[in-house]
C-alpha cells in the first residue's frame, strides 16, 4: 500500500491553518470547528479541535493531502500522527502573539525531525502590523539551532501566497531528494 502524500499545516491558534487549506483545496474542505474554550489565550469563536483536511493537485498529477493540525498545545499528541509519513510541515507563525520566536522553538522541538531533514517551511503571517520579529531575527534563530530552512512572510488569505509555501517545500524535498 502506498503512503497517500500529504503536507501538514501546524501553527498556533489563530496562525491561518484553517485559511490556508481552504484557500488550496480543491475540494470542499473538511474542518472540524468547536467551540473555543481558550478564549483567554485567543479571541475566536471556534477553533480546530480535531484537523483540517483538503485536496490538492501538483502540476505533475500527482494529488496532495492537507492536514491542518490542531492549534492548542494540549493536542500536541495528535501532531506526531498526523504528521507521520507526511513529505512535510508547513509552520505558521502569528507574528502579532507575544512571543512567536518562543512559538517557533516549541514547535521545531515537535517538529525536529522535520526541520534536520530541511522538510519544513516557516511562514510569518500579520507582518503588516507586527513587522518584528523580523525574516532575519527567524533567521538567526534557526542559525543558532544549525537549522536552514526557509521564512517567507506571507498572508494566508492570498491563495499564491499558500501556493509560494507549497511550491517552496517541494523544491526543498526535490534538492534534498
Ligand atoms: N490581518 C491579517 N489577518 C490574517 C493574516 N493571516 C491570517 N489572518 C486571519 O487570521 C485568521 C486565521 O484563522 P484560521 O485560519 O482559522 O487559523 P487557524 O486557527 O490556524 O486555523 C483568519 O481570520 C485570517 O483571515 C495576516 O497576515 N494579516
Ligand atoms: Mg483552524
Amino acid at each position: 500500500m502506498t503512503t497517500a502524500r500529504k503536507i501538514v499545516f501546524a501553527g498556533s491558534m489563530g496562525a491561518g491553518k484553517t485559511t490556508s487549506i481552504a484557500a488550496l483545496s480543491e475540494i470542499p474542505p473538511v474542518t472540524t470547528e468547536a467551540v473555543n474554550h481558550d478564549r483567554a489565550l485567543f479571541d475566536k469563536d471556534t477553533t480546530t479541535v480535531a484537523l483540517d483536511y483538503g485536496e490538492f493537485t501538483l502540476d505533475d498529477g500527482s494529488r496532495i493531502q492537507l492536514i491542518g493540525t490542531p492549534g492548542q498545545l494540549r493536542f500536541d499528541f495528535m501532531w506526531r500522527v498526523l504528521a507521520n509519513g507526511a513529505l512535510g510541515v508547513i509552520l505558521l507563525v502569528d507574528n502579532s502573539r507575544p512571543a512567536p520566536l518562543d512559538d517557533v522553538r516549541e514547535y521545531l522541538r515537535h517538529f525536529r525531525d522535520f526541520a534536520e531533514g530541511a522538510r519544513l517551511v516557516i511562514g510569518v503571517g500579520r507582518t503588516e502590523s507586527h513587522p518584528q520579529p523580523t525574516v532575519d531575527a527567524y533567521a538567526d534563530l534557526l542559525a543558532g539551532e544549525a537549522l536552514l530552512l526557509p521564512v517567507l512572510s506571507v498572508d494566508v488569505r492570498r491563495r499564491d501566497d499558500v501556493l509560494m509555501m507549497v511550491h517552496v517545500l517541494l523544491s526543498q524535498l526535490e534538492a534534498c531528494a
